[in-house]
């Protein structure tokens, strides 16, 4: 009976040791008119796996062209370069980041005026 648990215990440990296959988390607060946090800060080169959460009732959307163009996407997609949210709807994606400063933005009318812009700086 103890060496079962002992076996059990080795192997709880074997699956949850450190590794390159486990990727990051990070939260994106999305809602009229922003985005937090401002900037987005990520490591380059590892695994992240990126939650977009829109907490208004509103449709706005993620748009960083550049930056999802230069990651290599694991998980999830953003087509066009675009994260769509409806109101109330959380995303997921997840992506290798590249090294670099990408601007981020909602493209919805006048939506980046009111505040939805963003920057995301990997390094
Ligand atoms: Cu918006």
């Amino acid at each position: 009976m103890r060496s079962f648990r002992f076996l059990g215990t080795a192997l709880l440990l074997a699956i949850s040791a450190p590794g390159a296959a486990q990727p990051a988390s990070y939260v994106v607060q999305v809602y009229s008119y922003g985005f937090t946090p401002r900037p987005i800060h990520l490591a380059a080169g590892r695994p992240v796996t990126l939650t977009f959460v829109n907490s208004s009732g509103n449709g706005h959307d993620f748009t960083a062209k550049s930056f999802f163009a230069s990651s290599r996407i694991i998980t999830g997609a953003a087509p066009g370069g675009e994260i769509e949210l409806a109101g109330g709807e959380t995303r997921r994606i997840t992506l290798v980041p590249r090294v670099g400063v990408y601007k981020a933005h909602c493209s919805h009318f006048l939506h980046a005026t009111m505040g939805m812009t963003d920057q995301i700086i990997v390094n």
